[in-house]
């Protein structure tokens, strides 16, 4: 579990910057007073935490510290991440590997799948160019095969060139199997057929990485919903995930692409990448309070073990500095 919070504190490092070390001084033993809680207000809005959040934090800090004039940094830090804790209460999305065990209709906003009896479960990567789908489906392909599943990825992006070989390059680094055809060919076929190889090999899951696209663009939209359509003639609840990724130093830029790809596509899960690159790590809190879409993973580095479950209470006590 330590290690496990440690790589959060690292992988949000420059967030952890951004507030933590900066406010290292309020959040240390004295007690706090009116200028402290200046640089903590400056010191949010820079992570990123918008409006509402940052106000939220301040009104339960000053509110504590009307009542407590010897109210002291550590507990005004505790205060701000229970104030997280409470923002970000049901972001959690938990992906259970036992297989027919998807989550159940009525998620939180009714968009759950019904459990499949079928094998593999399907995860379908979208989102706009270059957000991390094709790294984050070789990561998370790599952590379910260290936690004893099998997985077979589908290079359904057909599109770019040179898609199918980024994929391909990572499935032979990690050991993985992978279902490819060329660049132009029907990405829709690819899934199809990636599915009846998964099924015939027993395999547990299917990832689909898709191609990036910009949720303004109807053409491409519409071929995610074929890729869907074909993945239903085989099994009709697939994809039983679909998961917009989503580059986390974009910042509350994402939520309107979000709420199209929700709207054309249903999503069920977030991905969050990029997180170790950026000091506005906050805006993941205001894509959730817009959304009300679970976070399943953050994109915490490049490499295969950087990619974490999100955890809600990790993620509080990071940016608090908090152990
Ligand atoms: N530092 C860091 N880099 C990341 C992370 N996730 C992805 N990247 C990098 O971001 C770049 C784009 O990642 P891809 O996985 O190719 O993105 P994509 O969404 O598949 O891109 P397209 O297929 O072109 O739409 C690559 O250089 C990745 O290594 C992360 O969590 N941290
Ligand atoms: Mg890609």
């Amino acid at each position: 579990m330590f290690g496990l919070f440690k790589k959060f504190k690292e992988g949000f490092s420059k967030t952890v910057a951004a507030i933590a070390t900066k406010t290292a001084a309020i959040f240390g033993q004295k007690p706090i007073d009116a200028s402290s809680l200046e640089t903590l207000e400056e010191a949010l809005y820079t992570a990123d935490f918008g409006v509402e959040t940052t106000e939220e934090i301040l009104t339960e800090i000053k509110a504590a510290y009307k009542k407590d004039k010897t109210l002291h940094g550590q507990q005004a830090a505790a205060i701000g991440a229970a104030v997280l804790k409470r923002v970000l209460a049901g972001a959690e999305g938990t992906l259970d590997l036992d297989l027919g065990r998807v989550p159940s209709p009525g998620g939180p906003r009714g968009e759950g799948t019904p459990p499949t009896t079928k094998k593999p479960v399907v995860i379908a990567m979208i989102g706009i160019n270059g957000s991390g789908k094709t790294t984050t489906s070789a990561k998370l392909a790599w952590r379910m095969k260290q936690e004893g599943k099998t997985v077979t990825l589908a290079a359904c992006d057909t599109f770019r060139a040179a898609a199918v070989e980024q994929l391909k390059a990572w499935a032979t680094r990690l050991e993985l199997d992978i279902v490819a055809s060329h660049t132009g060919a029907d990405a829709a076929a690819v899934a199809f057929d990636a599915w009846q190889a998964a099924n015939a090999r027993g395999k547990d899951f299917l990832i689909v990485d898709t191609a990036g696209r910009l949720h303004t663009k109807d053409h491409l939209m519409q071929e995610l919903a074929k890729i869907r359509r074909v993945l239903q003639k085989n099994d009709p609840t697939a994809p039983q995930h679909r998961w917009l990724v989503v580059d986390g130093s974009i910042g509350s830029n994402s939520i309107e692409q979000a709420r199209v790809f929700h709207q054309s596509f249903g999503l069920t899960g977030l991905v969050v990448t990029k997180l170790d690159g950026t000091s506005r790590g906050g805006a993941l809190v205001g894509i959730y309070r817009q959304l009300r879409i679970p976070i399943y993973f953050l994109g915490l580095g490049e490499q295969p073990e950087d990619l974490q479950p999100f955890s809600v209470d990790h993620y509080a006590k990071a940016v608090f500095g908090l152990e």
